[in-house]
């Protein structure tokens, strides 16, 4: 493994120098820096829940996983990569309206155009599932519709709650009406639960999304999965997204609308690792609502590990680049 030459600018504290629980807050320890220039990746918080159909509180969500996240180490053994050499700091929280989807999503695309235009990769911290229709308009913005690679409970492809358009269930639909997400790019992956109408099963499908219910992914091995993945998904910009409901309410309880029957973490780290390789433009852990959570903060650590998990993807995919400038490809360790 080529050792990078120049350390990265921005890095966490040592926690063998300082305690985990020491300093301010900020995600994996790492520096609160709102300037893009020797910046590989940003954890950017969009502290948003009123697009939520049934418990808010995700508002809170960025707070609660950069506390957990304290607890986040460099090293990926599984991937054999430094998570943090990619420099790495925390953005802070986007400006956001509560209560005002609209706005909210607008403010979302326009916070992280300087991010994107930098070529600095955005890992949103949520938030509920809306604030995923700001994160594609911006990535769009760059260079048109792009894939997405979705582990979610939902589809989030309804039309409408209560006549409002912006809801947590509905930022796909939007996505691809507007033209900034290319369905035939996307897989969903891991839905779930009862639902309202037999047709709440194929509507995804028949909006060109390629969907992987919860027991047929589970049928999957890893390789299978990534396999899956890079086919769909081909040589194009593709984001990705990650809402807690796809695990399971016993990893995850604290969550706008649980389902039970889901993944455990372990799972969903072997599925993740089996997409090593793939470049990512950007990824959201959305959808964890602390006020829901046990005393021991369950939700918001599994959330903090999937965090970990998304960065060694982006740390695995900017090596390749810089060793291998022309080559995307897939490449499972
Ligand atoms: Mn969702």
């Amino acid at each position: 493994m080529p050792k990078a030459s120049l350390a990265p600018r921005y890095q966490p504290v040592d926690a063998l120098n300082a305690p985990r629980y020491t300093g301010v807050r900020t995600f994996a320890r790492c520096p609160a820096v709102r300037a893009t220039e020797g910046v590989g990746l940003a954890a950017v918080g969009v502290p948003f829940d009123t697009g939520t159909s049934y418990r808010a509180g995700a508002r809170f969500g960025p707070e609660a996983i950069r506390s957990a996240s304290t607890l986040l180490r460099p090293w990926h053994p599984q991937l054999e990569v430094d998570v943090f050499a990619q420099s790495v700091v925390d953005w802070g929280d986007l400006a956001i309206v509560p209560g005002n989807a609209r706005r909210t999503v607008a403010q979302i695309a326009e916070g992280l155009a300087p991010l994107l235009d930098a070529g600095v990769t955005p890992l949103v911290m949520g938030g509920d599932h809306s604030i995923l229709l700001g994160e594609l308009r911006a990535h769009a913005a760059v260079d048109g519709p792009v894939g997405l690679v979705l582990l979610d409970a939902h589809a989030d492809t309804w039309d409408h709650y209560y006549g409002e358009q912006l809801f947590h269930g509905t930022p796909l639909r939007r996505a691809v009406e507007e033209g900034v997400l290319d369905p035939t790019r996307s897989v969903i992956a891991g839905l779930r639960g009862p639902l309202y109408d037999a047709a709440d099963v194929d509507a995804p499908r028949e909006m060109g999304f390629t969907v992987v219910e919860g027991d047929a992914l589970l049928a999957l091995a890893p390789q299978q999965f990534g396999d899956l993945v890079q086919n769909v998904i081909r040589d194009g910009r593709t984001m990705f997204s990650f809402d807690v409901d796809v695990l399971d309410p016993a990893f995850a309880p604290g969550t706008g609308t649980p389902e039970i029957g889901g993944l455990t973490p372990h799972a969903v780290q072997r599925y993740l690792r089996a997409l090593a390789g793939i470049d990512f433009i950007g990824f959201d852990v959305v959808e964890v609502s602390p006020p829901y959570d046990t005393p021991g903060q369950t939700t918001a650590l599994v959330a903090a590990g999937i965090a970990h998990e998304l960065l060694a993807l982006s740390a695995v995919a900017r090596g390749q680049r810089s060793s291998q400038p022309t080559r995307s490809a897939h490449a499972n360790p």
